[in-house]
């Protein structure tokens, strides 16, 4: 990987951490830029108190200097407000855990007890602290990071939610500019999916229920040829599935057609390649491959979607065991949100931002933005020097 990312931070602790190391020199950033993302991600019908108390924006904290990336690791820290409240059950230095909080009902579909028996702990809130999606708005400010760099070649990644508790939209072109799902408070581009979205919402979180659902992610703009076919760990298809089920609480990913492509024919599933105009490029007559063909980008634009199981704190709780007595007992009911599915869609753009970005610094490499740029330049004029020449030779 040339563009690498890690976070660190528990949800209730001091702060988020995210270091993103292998960009260029010279990317202009502001701390603006990232909040916007970290903003967008906080929103959405269904979520919990939370995220009434904190107002996720980043601090720089290295890497960057008068505006600009020095090409060196940029770390960012993200303060959590609700510290305040936890700083006693939370503190790091020695001493008595504090026995308020402690969480020894395991939920069910959680990591709470997979982890507590593999980290051999007695309290599921050194689990669960951690395994908390909260951590998502630390991937997000490394994404937005990774969509700057896209965005100076024209590269824009935007979502929008294609179903919510069951409802599922009408087929909807995709989203034209990123913000254009920001208007709906489920993140859809179908206004009567919405308002059928926002009930089931408000029924789920009435009988103490939670919701999953499918966003759709979409990367614009472009160049044919980003990842390769040679071997398997290049193939982009399995970086990218492979980073965005790494999401808390995602269950499936499909490229284009996905999981429909696979009882059609042939025929019916791949995109005709149209011989464009004397000299110019050829078009594709469909985009049922969803941008990627062989592991590779095909130009057409990258859609993704991305399905999330219903959150896992249940506020009516499932049938659990308590890790003290080994006894029946019903699960921890923890603050939560009744669904995240508008906040996925951005957390899945920083995702595929991230993995785009990483294979484009594979392809075009450079120090510095500007020998980045040049690269970029030269691979284009070689693509359309191609068609030219196929012209010459017709
Ligand atoms: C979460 C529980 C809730 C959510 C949280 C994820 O937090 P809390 O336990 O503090 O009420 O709001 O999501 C976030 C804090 C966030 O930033 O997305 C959980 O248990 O996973």
């Amino acid at each position: 990987m040339r563009l690498r990312f890690t976070t660190a931070g528990e949800s209730h602790g001091r702060g988020l951490v995210a270091v993103v190391e292998g960009l260029p020199a010279g990317l202009p950033v502001t701390a603006e830029w990232v909040d916007r993302d970290l903003g967008r991600r906080m929103r959405g019908h269904g979520r919990g108190a939370r995220m009434a108390i904190e107002q996720d924006r980043i601090e720089w904290l290295a890497g960057v200097r008068a505006g600009e990336t020095l090409g060196s690791p940029v770390a960012m820290l993200i303060a959590n407000r609700d510290w305040e409240s936890w700083q006693e059950v939370m503190a790091a230095e020695p001493g008595d855990a504090p026995r308020e909080r402690q969480v020894t009902r395991p939920r069910p579909g959680h990591a709470d007890l997979a982890g507590v028996l593999k980290y051999d702990r007695t309290d599921a809130r050194d689990i669960l602290e951690r395994a908390s999606a909260r951590e998502t708005a630390a991937r997000v400010a490394a994404g937005a990071l990774a969509r700057r760099l896209l965005d100076e070649f024209g590269v824009t990644v935007g979502s929008h939610v294609v179903a919510l508790g069951g409802v599922v939209t009408r087929a909807a072109e995709p989203p034209a500019a990123l913000t254009t799902a920001d208007a709906s408070p489920v993140r859809t581009l179908d206004p009567d999916a919405e308002a059928a979205m926002i009930a089931r919402i408000d029924a789920a979180r009435a009988s103490g229920d939670t919701l999953g659902g499918i966003v759709e992610v979409v990367a614009t703009g472009l160049l044919p040829g980003l990842g390769s076919h040679v071997s398997w760990d290049r193939k982009l298809d399995g970086r990218l599935a492979g980073m965005l089920m790494s999401i808390p609480a995602v269950k499936g990913v499909e490229i284009g057609l996905g999981f429909a492509a696979a009882a059609r024919p042939g025929s019916g599933v791949h995109d005709p390649i149209i011989a464009g105009p004397a000299g110019a490029a050829p078009r594709r007559g469909s985009n049922n491959a969803g941008g990627l063909e062989g592991g590779m980008t095909t130009g057409e634009p990258l859609v993704v979607r991305v399905a999330m199981k219903p959150i896992s704190t249940l506020m009516a709780p499932l049938e659990t065991v308590d890790l003290g007595s080994g006894r029946p007992a019903r699960a921890e009911t923890e603050r939560s949100d009744v669904t995240a599915v508008p906040a996925l869609g951005v957390i899945a753009e920083a995702h595929v931002a991230l993995a785009l970005a990483d294979a484009m610094l594979e392809k075009f490499g450079g120090d510095s933005l500007r020998e980045m740029t040049r690269n970029v330049e030269g691979y284009r004029s070689q693509l359309a020097g191609r068609w030219r020449g196929a012209e010459a030779a017709r």
